[in-house]
């Protein structure tokens, strides 16, 4: 769709209502009218079809299996067992495939009908979370570091970003209208919207909190990052950064992932303002004429950096402070038990492609339903989502740790123990059957894949060697595959572009190395290098950091064309 087109439909929506209500009750057909899919992301969800049956209803002259997936704004992926215990309730109820962690520490539902989109929708906000603004040209669900180590820094780190989620919001009533039966005042003009304006952004916004020295949050991704500084134990401010992003499109030179740039520091008390400027630094000069040139990393290039970072401080109405030392170690999580400075233990548990569900032979859905039934009157234990689609049982009172443990094991939620490190860090975004831009499978082709990679790694006596590993189904890089040492980027079915070289702390992107391959052409690229790094590597050198020092890849910290 060309910008002109979704800008209009942004305008003339009256403030993100359109003809939702009308869509929703059209009996003819399991989709919305056209404008309303633009309009109905912006509530957190998306039309779609299912990918695996369309041709064959196409044949049938039957429509496309429509339904719809619904994502949470849950900031930081923090939600507590009562409210896990009703999300998987929504899962079960309304649902096709459980409960799905994203990349950004969301959850969403996939499948979900048409007409059962409303009582979908009051039964995620009768569990005090919401869907505003979860997709849509606004800014998106707020990410922060799972970090369980230091407790009292993550529980600063995510109230402030807690706060700026909220802050951040379209100041729309439309939401709570479709969804939640509120009144519309008569005859009422749409809402101004002191920060988004009519049109709302030129393009989705993310943002991130980083607690060094682990990166999960993969902050060189996002649109706007805040990397925690922290002395003595007390958070006193964040470095900024800014101009992240990963979506590219195959073959356009014009498009690229990019890792942002630090622009400075800022105290607590400096978040908010500093976020205001940049999102609307980025809505008034961003890119309305062509949509994919619309992200605020194209803005920077365009602009200039430093031109930008001037402009944000003209608004924010103070300077940048020069941007302190920091130091990380990697971007994966950290798994398995670990005592917090608060006495509670926290569990970190491997989600593969953060799916839950009881299916093939698995029985996810039904162990984490145990854990929070067990936890929800425990005071302060928490669910919290990794960026990684892993999940953290936080805050577990020392007394209820051995019951924990014993579900753990019983529910087989304990691959943690036995898996090795590249399948623990591994990611995959959804891809088919749901996504609609999907060109190869990602999530349902990582089991099968990464079991071929391990065999690739023992025979090189590196099966314990952590490696980076990514997949995503297309460019757009919903798995951040361009952060990945190695990462298979869809091209076509059964065939990807091999991205080899990125660091292990997210700060480096990497290199397209062999372009539209097949398994085979995959497993026989890397055998090789793999190879050599056995024999060659230093000690403690990551794989992504031989591949640069033997000269295999070359370092793209600065952006470049992604090479097609
Ligand atoms: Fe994404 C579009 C899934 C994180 C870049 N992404 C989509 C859609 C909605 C497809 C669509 O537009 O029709 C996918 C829905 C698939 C499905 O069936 O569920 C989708 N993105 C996901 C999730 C679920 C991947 C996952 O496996 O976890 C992640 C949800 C995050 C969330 O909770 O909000 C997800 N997407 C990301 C990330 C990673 C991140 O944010 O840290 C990126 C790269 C970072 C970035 O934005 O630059 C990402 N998604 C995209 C893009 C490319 C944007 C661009 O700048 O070009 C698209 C396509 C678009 O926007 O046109 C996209
Ligand atoms: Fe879909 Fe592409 Fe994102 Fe994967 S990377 S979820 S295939 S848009």
């Amino acid at each position: 769709m060309s910008s002109h087109s979704v800008e209009d439909i942004k305008k003339k929506s009256r403030a993100l209502r359109g003809s939702v209500v009308e869509s929703l009750a059209n009996p003819v057909t399991g989709a919305l009218f056209e404008d309303d899919q633009t309009l109905i992301k912006y509530h957190g969800s998306y039309q779609q079809d299912d990918r695996d049956i369309r041709e064959e209803r196409r044949l049938q002259k039957l429509e496309p299996a429509y339904s719809f997936m619904i994502r949470t704004r849950t900031p930081g992926g923090v939600v507590s067992p009562a409210q896990w215990l009703k999300l998987d309730a929504i899962a079960t109820t309304f649902a096709e495939r459980g409960l799905r962690i994203t990349t950004r520490q969301a959850f969403q539902f996939h499948g979900i009908i048409k007409h059962e989109l409303k009582a979908t929708m009051e039964a995620i906000n009768a569990s005090l979370i919401d869907t505003l603004a979860a997709c849509g040209d606004v800014n998106r669900n707020v990410a922060v570091a799972a970090n369980p180590l230091q407790s009292q820094a993550h529980a600063t780190v995510f109230a402030t970003a807690a706060t700026l989620s909220e802050q951040l919001l379209p100041n729309t009533r439309a939401y709570y209208e479709i969804w939640l039966g509120e009144e519309r005042v008569e005859g009422g003009e749409p809402e101004p919207d002191p920060i988004y304006g009519e049109a709302y952004l030129p393009r989705k916004f993310k943002i991130g909190f980083a607690i060094p020295p682990i990166n999960d949050v993969d902050v060189f991704a996002q649109d706007l990052g805040y990397i925690a500084v922290i002395e003595i134990g007390e958070v006193i401010g964040y470095n900024v950064t800014i101009g992240g992003g990963m979506g590219a499109t195959h073959g356009d030179a014009e498009t690229y992932p990019r890792v942002a740039d630090v622009i400075g520091f800022v105290t607590p008390d400096q978040v908010f303002a500093v976020a205001v400027a940049v999102i609307t630094t980025q809505r008034d000069w961003g890119n309305r004429e062509v949509r994919k040139r619309a992200r605020l990393k194209y803005t920077i290039d365009d602009r200039g950096l430093d031109n930008f970072k001037s402009e944000v401080e003209r608004r924010a109405g103070f300077a940048l402070l020069p941007a302190r030392p920091f130091v990380f170690d990697h971007n994966g999580d950290r798994f398995g038990w670990v005592e917090g400075e608060n006495g509670r233990s926290h569990l970190t548990l491997r989600i593969l492609s953060g799916r839950i569900w009881d299916r093939d032979g698995l029985q996810l859905l039904t162990g984490l339903r145990e854990i929070a039934k067990l936890l929800d009157s425990s005071d302060g234990a928490q669910f919290r989502l990794t960026p990684n689609q892993n999940l953290v049982i936080a805050n577990i009172h020392p007394a209820l740790r051995e019951q924990v443990e014993a579900l753990v094991a019983q529910y087989g939620l304990d691959t943690y123990r036995t898996s090795s490190p590249t399948r623990l860090n591994a990611i995959a975004c959804v891809a088919l059957p749901t996504c609609g831009l999907a060109m190869a499978e990602a999530e349902r082709y990582l089991p099968e894949f990464v079991e071929k990679f391990e065999g690739v790694l023992e025979r090189h006596g590196l099966r314990q060697q952590p490696i980076n590993l990514r997949l995503s189904g297309c460019p757009n890089g919903c798995s951040r595959p361009y952060l990945g040492e190695i990462a298979l980027v869809g091209k076509a079915p059964g065939r990807y572009n091999l991205m080899l070289g990125a660091d292990h702390r997210g700060e480096r992107l990497n290199t397209l190395y062999r372009e539209n391959v097949d398994e085979v052409g995959i497993l026989g690229a890397l055998d090789p290098l793999l190879e050599r790094y056995a024999l060659e590597r230093h000690d403690n050198e990551y794989f992504g950091d031989f591949l640069l020092r033997a000269g295999v890849v070359r370092d793209r910290r600065i952006p470049l064309e992604v090479a097609v």
